[in-house]
């Protein structure tokens, strides 16, 4: 499989990302758990609503609802940054290289502090 078959090997991997990006579960329940750098938008909330990283990780969040929602992040330390609409099974990344508290949200099931609302602490 080393260097006999280099573009089956090629093609597997094409297959394995489009895999990872496109057919992530979503419906509602059945997306199992986030990984340590992640939070899952699941039952129009993130989930965990808190998460901790140390500055400079790169937190993903992926929408496992059958709904749009945002990453939506305008005051407090740092840039404002928003994902823009996420459809079902998307994602959006952000790497948070200042140490602070980043309390965002939904713009459309939540306000800064209410609904559908998290925060990142980067220390
Ligand atoms: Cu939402």
């Amino acid at each position: 499989m080393h260097l006999a078959r280099p573009v089956g090997v090629a093609i597997l991997g094409l297959v394995a990302a489009c895999n990872g990006t496109t057919s992530n579960g979503y419906g509602g329940g059945g997306g199992g758990q986030p990984g340590a750098n992640q939070v899952f938008m699941q039952d129009i909330a993130f989930n965990p609503s808190t998460r901790t990283v140390s500055a400079g990780t790169t937190v993903t969040w992926v929408n496992q609802d059958n709904t749009s929602h945002t990453v939506t992040y305008s005051s407090g330390p740092g840039s404002s940054f928003d994902s823009g609409p996420l459809g079902p099974g998307a994602s959006y990344s952000r790497t948070f290289s200042t140490a602070g508290t980043y309390q965002y949200y939904c713009m459309f099931h939540g306000s800064p502090g209410a609904g559908m609302h998290g925060t990142v602490v980067a220390q």
